[in-house]
């Protein structure tokens, strides 16, 4: 298993369409297995291939509850949203992608999403909760979508000059 990096926002790759996966091989359980270890060790509780400039859509996600809790790791390929509640749930999300920078962002409550396993089978499941957020969260950045392209124009372009600052302070560290 090894530590991948993590782009940070603004980078092409992150708006980017993610390609399909087409087999469950050998080398897919072994990106899985980086992803997941990256999750935990940056630490968050989800991961989207495109965040390790992997662009196939293949995610990964643990939102059980405390650091006690046991860990609950999914790994999701090819997944799809297939039905969303009327009701929503607004949560204050970060992204690992643009650190340290938060804001509410409303999405449905609940979320019907089907996928293949590392199993090669397909599952399909009903999530809500920090669960369904987190879900929404990951395949949008397989869609190139960012949770800062659902607040307003001033706020967005705030955040991206501050990770723009960030890059440059990174850079020459
Ligand atoms: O996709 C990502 O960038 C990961 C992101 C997922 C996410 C967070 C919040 C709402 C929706 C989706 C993160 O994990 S940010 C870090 C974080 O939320 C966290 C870190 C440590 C403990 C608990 C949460
Ligand atoms: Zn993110």
């Amino acid at each position: 298993m090894a530590l991948r990096n993590i782009l940070i926002h603004p980078d092409p790759r992150l708006k980017k369409v993610a390609t399909p996966v087409t087999d469950v091989t050998d080398d897919l359980r072994r990106l899985a297995d980086d992803m997941l270890e990256t999750m935990y060790d940056a630490p968050g509780i989800g991961l989207a291939a495109p965040q390790i400039a992997v662009m196939q859509r293949m995610l990964v996600m643990d939102c059980a509850k405390d650091e006690d809790a046991t860990p609950e790791p999914m790994v999701l390929i090819n997944p799809a949203v297939t039905w969303v509640s009327e009701a929503k749930n607004t949560y204050e999300e970060g992204c690992l992608s643009i650190p340290e920078q938060y804001a509410e962002v409303e999405r449905p409550a609940e979320v019907e999403v089907t996928w293949r396993g590392l199993d090669g089978k397909d599952h399909r499941e009903r999530f809500d909760g920090l669960w369904a957020t987190c879900v929404q969260h990951e395949i949008d950045h397989l869609d190139g979508k960012l949770f800062i392209d659902y607040l307003g124009r001033m706020k967005r372009q705030m955040i991206t000059r501050k990770m723009q600052k960030l890059k440059r302070e990174m850079a020459r560290d």
